[in-house]
């Protein structure tokens, strides 16, 4: 019988002390936004992250997000970032440009940095689904950002210590 695989696990750790934090919050639908913010700033909070340790930048809408998370992951100041916008459907295709370049440039700011950026950028039909997702029945997205940055930010950190070539002969490290 051959034995069971039990491979090695990297996780991040849900602590958020001595880590820091940069958070940009679009101001279009800052009905929205603002209480995303809440959500997210209270995750840090409770991880343990230090006021003097999150700064939060606010910019016109969410199409405007990648160039300052990029800006922010360049400095080399934060473990991680936090995009905050909302998208809310109208009547013309402005939407469907406005979310697929603010995700596609969120993602290339943090490839092309290497700081995680958690994509907190709702993209609704209604106005009703945006509530529902900020505080209201569908929880807080912008609490559950603030939790994945964390996670994400001590990932990032332990495997920048465990990064240099694979040494199979010599076990893993801890
Ligand atoms: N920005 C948003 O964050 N949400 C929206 O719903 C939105 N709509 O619908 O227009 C929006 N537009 C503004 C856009 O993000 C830019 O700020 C603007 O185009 C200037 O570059």
């Amino acid at each position: 019988m051959t034995e069971k695989l039990a491979p090695g696990k990297i996780n991040g750790r849900i602590s958020a002390e001595g880590l820091h934090f940069g958070v940009v919050v679009s101001r279009f639908n800052s009905f929205i936004t603002e209480r995303l913010l809440q959500g997210a700033l209270d995750a840090l909070e409770r991880c343990g992250a230090a006021g003097n340790n999150v700064d939060v930048l606010h910019v016109p809408g969410s199409f405007e997000l990648p160039l300052t998370a990029k800006k922010l992951g360049q400095t080399g100041r934060y473990d991680a970032i936090i995009a905050i916008g909302c998208v809310l459907r109208g009547e013309t295709a402005h939407y469907d440009y406005v979310c697929a370049e603010t995700a596609r440039g969120l993602q290339l700011a943090q490839m092309d940095t290497g700081v995680p950026v958690m994509f907190c950028v709702l993209t609704c039909d209604t106005l009703e689904q945006a509530i529902d997702r900020a505080g209201s029945k569908g929880g807080n997205k912008g609490f559950e950002a603030g939790l994945g940055a964390v996670e994400m930010a001590q990932l990032a950190r332990k495997l920048r210590r465990t990064a240099g070539p694979a040494t199979p002969s010599k076990g893993r490290r801890k």
